[in-house]
């Protein structure tokens, strides 16, 4: 294994992912919990490049990852999104359902999104995006995964959330695993980190 690569987040569940999907090709990861300030944008990848630009303004040094991600649902005009972690540590999964409460089945279509960003050796910055399209469910299931997880049904599984699902099949289906390939996909042309 080469020098493990730093991982900038607060968030266990997605090191988790990241660090099995990277370790299949003898990758590893290292959690740095530091945390950086989530600027209000309109893009996942706005919120993750200004991450990147804080972090490196305060002593980070390339390479490294770091990652923003969000929940979209169609019946709420993509509330929470850009908002997402607020949204999960204020109303949490029974106020996302209540504010679903009424809303025709279709609005429960959702997807969720990540920009992973890469910056490289010399500090070029690389955005990876990865979606997944499902619906929200009527009720949390499953004791798996993280954060919206219990909620969420994938579409191209077999109507279980990703809560319910191993993590191996998550990160074919899911967002992150799918900004991870990306990556994984590039690192292959350029060489490793
Ligand atoms: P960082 O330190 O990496 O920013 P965070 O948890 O604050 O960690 P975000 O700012 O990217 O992450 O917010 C995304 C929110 O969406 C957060 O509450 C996550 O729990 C949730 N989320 C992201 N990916 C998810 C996934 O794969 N499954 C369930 N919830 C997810």
């Amino acid at each position: 294994m080469s020098l493990p690569l730093t991982f900038y987040t607060t968030n266990k569940g997605k090191v988790a992912e990241l660090a099995a999907q990277l370790a299949q090709v003898g990758l590893a990861v290292r959690q740095d919990a530091r945390g950086y300030p989530e600027v209000q944008a309109d893009t996942l990848e706005e919120v993750a490049q200004a991450g990147a630009d804080w972090l490196l303004a305060n002593g980070a040094t390339p390479p490294f990852l770091l990652e923003d991600s969000g929940l979209f649902v169609d019946g709420l005009n993509g509330f929470p999104g850009v908002y997402s972690r607020h949204a999960l540590d204020t109303l949490g999964l029974p106020g996302l359902l209540a504010l679903l409460r009424g809303v025709p089945a279709s609005g429960r279509a959702a997807r969720f999104e990540a920009c992973l960003l890469y910056v490289d050796p010399a500090g070029r910055r690389h955005a990876f995006t990865g979606r997944c399209a499902g619906r929200i469910a009527e009720a949390g299931t499953g004791a798996g995964g993280f954060g919206f997880d219990p909620l969420f049904v994938p579409d191209g599984g077999d109507g279980r959330t990703f809560a319910a699902m191993a993590p191996g099949e998550k990160a074919v289906l899911g967002h992150r695993g799918r900004a991870v390939a990306a990556f994984l996909a590039s690192l292959r042309q350029t060489g490793k980190p």
